[in-house]
């Protein structure tokens, strides 16, 4: 009898251990599928993501692009504009930008090395130039003056010079 208990915890055992193997193997197999989605969530999903943004695959050729080669204002509506900003070690391209007071400006920034931080100082506009991405941010100048483009993001020894400026001529003057 103490036999037959004997051999029935066995028994009991055996399957129970059988029962932990499968269900170890279970936890690891489901360990190794969440540690494999976490790597492509963090690839493909948790990028730096600019809104707005398109993207430019290699940032030593961001001015081959001819809009941020340029740095023209492109007139896109009857008082609305683009321009395509790009910030290199230590200036802003184009340095300086016309508009007329009243002007929609849609701004797309992007950077040809490091991270730069495109500020228009007395405005909203505040966003990461980031090598590889473009950011976009639209600003009505309703008031005429200069308004100074600075770095805000540490790119270097030089970082301090790198002004650029805006200049909103006033509505009335031609
Ligand atoms: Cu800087």
């Amino acid at each position: 009898m103490s036999e037959e208990s004997t051999s029935f915890e066995q028994a009991f055992h055996h399957s129970a251990e059988r029962h932990e193997r499968v269900w170890i193997f279970m936890a690891l197999v489901m360990l190794a599928l969440l540690t494999v989605c976490a790597m492509f969530y963090v690839v493909y999903d948790y990028g730096v993501v600019v809104k707005g943004a398109g993207s430019i695959r290699d940032p030593d050729s961001v001015m081959d692009t001819p809009a941020f080669r340029d740095g023209q204002l492109v007139q896109t509506g009857p008082d609305s504009y683009a321009v395509h900003v790009v910030g290199h070690i230590w200036q802003w391209t184009p340095g300086v930008i016309h508009v007329k007071q009243g002007s929609e400006v849609t701004f797309y920034v992007t950077s040809s090395d490091v991270l730069h931080g495109f500020e228009v100082q007395g405005t909203t506009i505040n966003l990461t130039a980031v090598p590889g991405a473009v950011g976009k941010v639209t600003y009505t100048f309703s008031h005429a003056g200069t308004y100074h483009v600075i770095c805000n993001e540490y790119c270097g020894i030089e970082h301090h010079s790198m002004i650029g400026s805006i200049v909103v001529d006033p509505k009335d003057a031609s």
